[in-house]
């Protein structure tokens, strides 16, 4: 720019710039044109919301609370109902045992009525007299408490020989079987003193050589030997057994 150019442009400035003026430059141009500026504007309205933003990143997880005690136990519950029924079961064998010990009674009672036949049999001609009574052998080998019990149903006693007239009587009965024989005579009640089934002292005896020995303690009853004399014997053999009526 000439300095002629500067001059002018002062000029102009002081001549004709005055309040509410001032210099503009035209960019196209390239030139300077005076224009009159106007006051400032007010300022406009807010403009409109804007949309919503994007969703923002989930947060970091909280702190895990403390663990309490645990509560009370609960009341016990109803009970349910019964269930439906079950299948039949199989056919079981429990008749099995029962059968087998059937027939074993049946077994014993046929070898029992067996032995009671042949003692009835013989019993007609197991029978022999005294003075003052009659004594019937048994051919049932039993023990000594079970041939008291049998010889009193039929309405006897057991036999006791009070005289040797009476001994040789049971004798004769005695000497027909080989078995001993038991009799009413016992020291159950006083060890050492043998006395009748009433516990009456009896005075009459006829022990064999030697006895009564009392063999392992355990003789407390007497029987007849196939000699007619006594002995003392277990009260739980079993042996034939006279009674007397
Ligand atoms: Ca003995």
């Amino acid at each position: 720019m000439s300095i002629m150019k500067v001059l002018c442009l002062l000029l102009l400035h002081v001549a004709l710039v005055t309040p509410g003026t001032q210099i503009c430059k035209d960019p196209d141009e390239n030139a300077y044109s005076i224009i009159t500026c106007g006051a400032p504007g007010k300022n406009g309205l807010p403009g409109l919301n804007g949309a919503n933003g994007a969703k923002g990143e989930p947060g970091p997880p909280g702190l895990q609370g403390i663990v309490g005690p645990p509560g009370a136990k609960g009341d016990r519950g109803a009970n349910g109902e019964p269930g439906p029924q079950g299948p039949k079961g199989e056919r079981g064998d429990s008749m099995g045992p029962a059968i087998e010990s059937l027939k074993l009674q049946i077994s014993g009672m046929d070898s029992r009525l067996r032995d009671l036949q042949a003692n009835f049999e013989n019993q007609a001609k197991d029978i022999a007299r005294s003075r003052s009574k009659n004594y019937i052998m048994n051919r049932l080998e039993v023990t000594y408490d079970e041939a008291k019990t049998i010889c009193v149903s039929g309405g006897g006693q057991l036999a006791v020989p009070r005289t040797q007239e009476e001994n040789q009587a049971i004798f004769s009965l005695r000497k027909k079987v080989e078995t001993h024989t038991f009799m009413g005579i016992n020291d159950l009640q006083h060890r050492g003193d043998f006395r009748d089934l009433s516990g009456q002292v009896i005075t009459y005896f006829n022990w064999r050589a030697g006895e009564p020995n009392n063999l392992r303690n355990e003789e407390h009853c007497v029987e007849m030997w196939d000699d007619g004399g006594w002995n003392d014997e277990n009260c739980a053999s079993k042996r034939f057994f006279i009674c007397e009526f």
